[in-house]
């Protein structure tokens, strides 16, 4: 349980940057953040907000997951996003992504005694 909230933070989460027009920045972003091990990660989107703002979207009303569970939850707000997705030329090792720069709301699944995000479910 513990491991899958570093998980979100590793995988989701850059308060540092702002979102900008760089086209590198996917490239860069899921091999730093090890989503190109073993497999090129084909879709994974990084969140440019405070962890304070992120961490309560789980205080959100329920809604329903696409896993059919119920622990998900959207942010009342529009926020910072870089959406990365792996071009059709991209060939592991060499995983090549697409960045697209949004604001959305998000739609995480949140889980623990501490209830925090746990899973980027969607942006919508
Ligand atoms: N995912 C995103 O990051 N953004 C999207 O808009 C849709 C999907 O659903 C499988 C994985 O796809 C998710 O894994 C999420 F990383 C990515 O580790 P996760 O967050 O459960």
């Amino acid at each position: 349980r513990f491991w899958r909230l570093h998980k979100f933070q590793r995988q989701h989460m850059d308060p540092e940057h702002l979102t900008t027009n760089n086209t590198q920045y996917c490239n860069l972003m899921m091999k730093a953040r090890n989503m190109t091990k073993g497999i090129c990660k084909p879709v994974n989107t990084f969140i440019h907000e405070p962890k304070e703002i992120v961490d309560a979207v789980c205080q959100e009303a329920n809604i329903t997951c696409k896993n059919g569970q119920p622990n998900c939850h959207q942010s009342s707000l529009p926020l910072n996003l870089t959406h990365c997705r792996q071009t059709g030329a991209s060939k592991y090792p060499n995983c090549q992504y697409r960045a697209s720069y949004l604001t959305k709301q998000i739609i995480v699944a949140c889980e623990g005694k501490v209830y925090v995000p746990v899973h980027f479910d969607a942006y919508v």
